[in-house]
């Protein structure tokens, strides 16, 4: 078997980021990171591609361009987690052996736990989706196609990443109506199965204005339960009746982010918490069982929104407590819960919504970020993307409190 200092299940945002800082500090040798894909993918980019904004090809990478040279890339699946003897089985049926392990394997699109939505997004042109690769483009192609009728938004019933794209999606849709003339002939829906629009009580009194303001209906506690492409119709339960009542809804165009939860392989691990997903302390990433097993971002049970600036933020804490534990000491560091995403509210601006774990406002600027502001749309667009290549991805970019407490002299948490 192979034996490493430090693994790290995923590819990804997270575990490339802590990929690079354990094997900056460790050396050649030290860390493996087990990734079965070719490619690595800035999604956040998504929501603009599914607006036009921007391409695709910029949201991906080659896996071995973005790969830390001082790290042995293991091209296959992660199957089986045996932290009892500190093991990890892959695909090719390797057993790689590690002193620390960290997973970071995001969470994971089910596609086929909804009735129809296979079907419909290979078939029916006007059904899309934000949250993939493959299913991305067909947004931006619904939006310049469509006539007239129902432009439907919805919102799965599930755990989600970025809980704030579905809804982005809404307001760039709109604004694409206004500026090709077809606003007047468009009905647009946002359904959700939630009792509001957004968690964060600040927040939710700022979307349901611009949803007044710009004639979006919303639908709370509506459950999307079938997408029937050949008559083009949408079925919901509503989750306020007993039994849930269903009802039917014609659409012309419909936006779907697909159920999500926990990788499968994950969840049938010693590793999973009650809800599947990695069961962490939520101060350090530390395993609630597993002292040497620790956890970032998507796949873990951090109990606040899933968000790359989630996962830039939880990276100091995690290799602290890391740090503290290969010396025999307790970690100090620790994770508020703090989580972020500009919510894009068109192709000039954007408010930036901040939070921690009480669901209280943590925000960086100074400005009113309740106000759509065209600095927020600029750096959503054109600063993240840089600091996420030249800074997350490399492990040099730990969040933005420290710019926090710059910008507020001191005065802030
Ligand atoms: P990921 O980056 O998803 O990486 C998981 C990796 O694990 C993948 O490379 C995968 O191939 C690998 N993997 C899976 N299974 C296995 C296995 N069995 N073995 C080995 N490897 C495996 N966040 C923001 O902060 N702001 C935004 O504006 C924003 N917008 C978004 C918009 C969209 C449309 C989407 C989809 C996401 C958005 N996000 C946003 C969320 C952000 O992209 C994620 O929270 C972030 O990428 C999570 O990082 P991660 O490392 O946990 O998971
Ligand atoms: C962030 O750090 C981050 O990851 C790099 C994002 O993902 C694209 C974000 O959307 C946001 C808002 C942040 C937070 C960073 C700053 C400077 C406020």
């Amino acid at each position: 078997p192979s034996m490493y200092k430090f693994v790290v299940v995923g590819g990804g945002s997270g575990g490339l980021a802590m990929a690079s800082s354990l094997s900056r500090k460790h050396g050649k040798g030290q860390v493996a990171v087990i990734e079965p894909s070719e490619d690595h993918f800035y999604q956040p980019l998504w929501t603009l591609v599914g607006a036009g904004l921007k391409q695709k090809e910029q949201s991906r990478r080659p896996m071995k361009d973005v790969m830390p040279k001082a790290c042995d890339w293991i091209k296959e699946k992660a199957v089986e987690f045996d932290p009892e003897h500190n093991s990890v089985k892959t695909s090719g049926g390797k057993v790689v052996q590690y002193d620390y392990l960290v997973v970071a394997m995001g969470i994971q699109l089910n596609f086929d736990q909804l009735k129809g939505l296979p079907e419909a997004l290979e078939n029916d042109p006007m059904v899309c989706c934000n949250y993939s690769y493959n299913t991305v483009d067909k947004t931006y192609k619904a939006l310049q196609n469509f006539k007239s009728g129902n432009a439907i938004f919805t919102f799965p019933n599930t755990p989600v990443k970025c809980a704030g794209a579905p809804q982005k999606a809404v307001y760039l849709a709109d604004d694409y109506f206004r500026q090709h003339n077809k606003r007047d002939r468009a009905t647009i829906t946002y359904w959700l199965p939630l009792p509001s629009i957004f968690s964060v009580a600040q927040y939710e009194a700022v979307f349901t204005d611009i949803c007044k303001k710009r004639d979006i209906q919303v639908n709370l506690l509506h459950n999307l339960v079938e997408i029937k492409p050949e008559s083009k119709e949408a079925v919901f339960a509503k989750l306020d009746t007993e039994p849930n009542e269903m009802i039917t809804v014609p659409y012309e165009m419909l936006h779907v982010p697909p159920p999500m939860g926990p990788p499968d392989i994950l969840k049938a691990s010693p590793l999973a918490g009650p809800a599947g997903f990695l069961s962490v302390n939520k101060e350090t990433g530390q395993h609630t069982k597993y002292p040497n097993v620790f956890g970032i971002g998507d796949c873990t049970d951090f109990p606040t929104a899933k968000t790359l600036a989630g996962v830039a933020q939880q990276t100091g804490p995690i290799l602290q407590a890391i740090s503290a534990v290969e010396n025999g000491l307790t970690p100090v560091a620790k994770y508020d819960g703090y989580t972020s995403c500009p919510m894009v509210t068109s192709d000039r601006t954007a408010v930036l919504v901040e939070f921690d774990y009480n669901l209280e406002p943590l925000e960086t600027f100074p400005f009113d970020q309740c106000k759509e502001q065209r600095s927020m749309y600029f750096m959503k667009a054109q600063l993240l993307p840089a600091l996420y290549w030249h800074g997350v991805l490399k492990g040099l970019f730990h969040g933005p409190s420290t710019l926090r407490k710059l910008m507020h002299l001191g005065f802030s948490k």
